[in-house]
């Protein structure tokens, strides 16, 4: 019979097809062009409508039992693909958990960041608040109101950066206090860290350099004070034997004003290389606000009382840290930064 000839024919052109086959994917578009909607055995079950009907029922269970040897020919081959593809793909992911992590390189807190923060919580922790201020100030802010008249020597071009007749890059971060001080009734408890900068650069000088200042403005205020809150962030900061020390300096803001050493935490005061011999480091400038300063704020200096004291970062970094040039800190050189993790 014709159609019986045909399927032996189709038979062996399904193994002839799959003989070679080598991924899931191409065998998947042979099985198509026989059992896809126009493939080989499709087409032979859409001409049954041709067949005279006495023929149909042998012919149908011919018919179908090639489609169903050509299914399970396809599905057992298909099996077989996915098992021998499933493990190449194994083969190629596999990862060696015994190879050594990939180094994941971090950065670390730069020495006056670190010192920032140290200072910004030993003060937080006695009350302090945090107030940051511009950077670009103006004449009044920067000098007038801090008692610096125009014929004062820190007001001359050689320290300052102007911007313009009347905007400068401020010397030191009281301007932003003062604005406080104008706004604020007392009690006033803050402390400003930021950038300031100065028209000098040498070895221990720096155009740009981080300060930190505080202010404590209210009522019975006293130098005593003072010294009390110094020798409380002294010991915090350098260690619990070191002891302060003032001595009279001036500050046109400040009055009167006071340079402040710690004893030295190196030798403990006997005296070495770090403190000179002297037993005593400078650490920072601070005073009693001048009572022109609070006037100028309409703080009524009869009434209110308030001290103040500023340091520099990066003074206090290279004390604590033992860095012996200023440099280091602006440079950015990883390999002196790494130090610092
Ligand atoms: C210092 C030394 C002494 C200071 C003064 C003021 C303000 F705003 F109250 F006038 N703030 N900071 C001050 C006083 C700063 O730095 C060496």
């Amino acid at each position: 019979m014709d159609v019986q000839k045909n399927i032996k024919e189709i038979e062996s052109q399904v193994d002839e097809a799959v003989k070679d086959v080598e991924s899931s994917k191409s065998l998947y578009d042979i099985k198509m062009k026989f059992l896809g909607k126009s493939g080989a055995i499709s087409s032979l079950m859409k001409n049954m409508k041709d067949v005279p009907p006495e023929e149909r029922p042998t012919l149908g269970k011919l018919l179908n039992s090639l489609r169903e040897w050509t299914e399970q020919k396809f599905s057992a081959l298909e099996q077989k693909l996915r098992e021998k593809e499933l493990k190449k793909k194994i083969a190629a992911e596999r990862v060696d958990v015994t190879m050594p992590a990939k180094a994941f390189p971090s950065g670390s807190h730069h020495p006056n960041t670190l010192i920032k923060d140290e200072l910004v919580s030993i003060f937080s922790g006695m009350g302090f608040e945090v107030f940051e201020g511009p950077e670009i100030e103006n004449d009044y802010y920067n000098f007038t109101a801090l008692n610096t008249p125009a014929d004062h020597p820190a007001r001359d071009t050689q320290d300052t950066f102007y911007l313009s007749d009347s905007l400068l890059l401020r010397t030191q971060t009281s301007a932003g206090q003062i604005r406080v001080m104008e706004n604020k009734k007392p009690p006033i408890k803050i402390l400003s860290p930021g950038k300031v900068y100065r028209s000098d650069d040498d070895a221990t000088h720096s155009p740009m350099f981080s300060q930190m200042e505080g202010l404590v403005v209210d009522k019975g205020i006293t130098l005593c004070d003072l010294k009390g809150m110094l020798d409380e962030f002294a010991r915090k900061i350098f260690g619990e034997d070191v002891k302060t020390r003032l001595r009279p300096s001036y500050f046109p803001f400040t009055e009167p004003s006071v340079e402040v050493d710690v004893s030295c935490f190196e030798c403990g005061g006997k005296g070495c290389r770090l403190c000179k011999g002297t037993g005593w480091i400078e650490v920072l400038g601070a005073g009693m606000v001048n009572r022109r300063v609070l006037e100028g704020c309409g703080i009524d200096p009869d009434v209110y009382t308030g001290f103040a004291f500023g340091m520099g970062i990066e003074r206090i970094a290279m004390l604590k840290y033992g860095i012996n040039n200023m440099k280091l800190l602006f440079e950015g050189d990883v390999r002196f930064l790494r130090q610092f993790k």
